[in-house]
């Protein structure tokens, strides 16, 4: 493993600079939180101030045609596969400052302690960050990395529309981001993301970093349900077609789904989103748009929740006496990740006297869209507060951040050198 460490409060400093951009006082926590949702003026000033980060460390940037950025840094044998590390840097509208950034610049202080240590790696190094990794805009995950890795189609992506009717194409080429590299990314020779857990296990296990075994298959739908509106004095509920009613009942079904046992207790369903129209305290809503997120370890159990869900709304539709439309936005299978990079995260851990265990990602990451192309591993870092994330409340200290971009270093470098093509 490489003799080499990284700069903590390097790295701490630029957590906190790049968490200033897109800051904003959340009422909820008092707390300050971060807000650059993709494609916003705030994501543009963002990947600007971290284009210029690159830029700093000596590496060449492209931006490809989904907004994707690659900052490449020379190999010995500068012809031989890269290794390639990264994440995202857009973020949820309810953001802390670790989500991704933690695995962008800590890929960029592993540069910047290379370059320090003038070492030149046998393969070159690629440290990236993908658009829309949230999917929280534009209704669907990972989307610039999965139009990396040839899931998504660019033409598809780009006619993906939020909540305004505004395309993401528009949206890119508004923050002057929409790059003339071709999007789709040559196998690099491997792929590692530094990432928070963003739940409880490592910290409530006292447990120092997380060897990611891989990440459990998530399902989103899109609600689109329909009923007539109607005064709330005066129209009888025997007269009603009531989509919030209708809503409700969803909720509860998903809960009903999880408590049955049907499938098993890993089961976890979110409704992140409601919306009445016309939202008003006297009006009967004619529609209300609505989002369900679940998930499950295991593919072929999401597969028959999902199933049942579906039979279920159509169910509730007819009895509610309105329509109910679902579209499924978002459905990646549950994936494995490398089990070499597995061993080399776990064995660096192990060099640093770092406790470690093996752990499935509950959330999802651009690293299990690079697992198609390559061998792909993530190592976890614990967060403070049961590791709260998609909240300003998220937090790993400089310690647990280092540990894990130290681990980083130790497998990237490992990698670089490793013979072949
Ligand atoms: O939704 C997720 O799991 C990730 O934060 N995009
Ligand atoms: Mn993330
Ligand atoms: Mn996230």
């Amino acid at each position: 493993m490489s003799k080499l460490d990284i700069d903590a409060a390097r790295l701490t400093a630029s957590l906190e600079a790049l968490g200033r951009i897109g800051a904003y006082d959340d009422d909820v926590t008092g707390l300050v939180g971060v807000r650059r949702v993709a494609f916003t003026k705030e994501d543009g000033e963002g990947r600007r101030h971290v284009v210029n980060e690159f830029k700093a460390a000596g590496l060449e940037v492209t931006v490809d045609r989904i907004g994707n950025v690659y900052g490449r840094r020379k190999g010995r044998d500068d012809g031989a596969k890269p290794v390639m590390a990264g994440s995202h840097i857009d973020s949820v509208a309810t953001a802390g400052r670790f989500d991704g950034c933690l695995g962008v610049l800590g890929a960029l202080e592993v540069v910047k302690t290379l370059n320090a240590a003038k070492v030149t790696t046998r393969r070159p190094l690629i440290v990236a960050f993908f658009s829309e990794e949230e999917g929280s805009r534009f209704g669907t995950d990972m989307l610039g990395s999965a139009v990396a890795v040839g899931r998504l189609p660019l033409e598809r992506a780009y006619g993906l529309t939020d909540r305004d009717g505004k395309t993401v194409r528009a949206e890119l080429e508004a923050i002057g981001f929409l790059g003339d590299a071709d999007v789709r990314l040559q196998p690099p020779h491997a792929y590692v993301e530094c990432h928070i857990e963003q739940g409880p296990t490592l910290r409530a296990a006292n447990v120092e970093l997380g060897v990611v075994t891989g990440v459990q298959a998530i399902c989103w739908h899109e609600l689109v349900i329909t009923g007539r509106s109607a005064h709330a004095g005066t129209t009888p509920m025997n007269l009603r077609a009531d989509p919030g009613v209708a809503a409700a009942r969803v909720q509860l079904l998903l809960r009903d789904l999880v408590r049955s046992g049907r499938f098993g207790t890993e089961l976890r369903a979110t409704m992140g989103v409601t919306q009445f129209h016309p939202g008003l305290v006297n009006v009967v809503p004619n529609r209300v748009t609505a989002t369900v997120d679940i998930r499950h370890p295991d593919d072929a159990v999401l597969q028959r929740a999902e199933a049942e869900l579906v039979k279920a709304y159509a169910q509730l539709a007819a009895e509610e006496n309105v329509t109910l439309v679902h579209r499924q936005s978002a459905r990646t299978p549950d994936i494995a990740f490398s089990t070499k990079v597995q061993d080399l995260v776990e064995r660096a851990a192990k060099a640093r006297g770092l406790s470690n265990t093996r752990l499935v990602s509950g959330a999802g990451h651009d690293c299990q869209e690079l697992a198609r192309l390559c061998p792909a591993g993530m190592v976890f870092v614990p967060g403070e507060y049961d590791g709260i994330s998609h909240n300003p409340r998220e937090f790993s200290t400089p310690k647990q951040c280092s540990d894990g971009v130290n681990v980083l270093l130790d497998v990237l470098t490992a990698l670089a050198e490793e013979e072949g093509p």
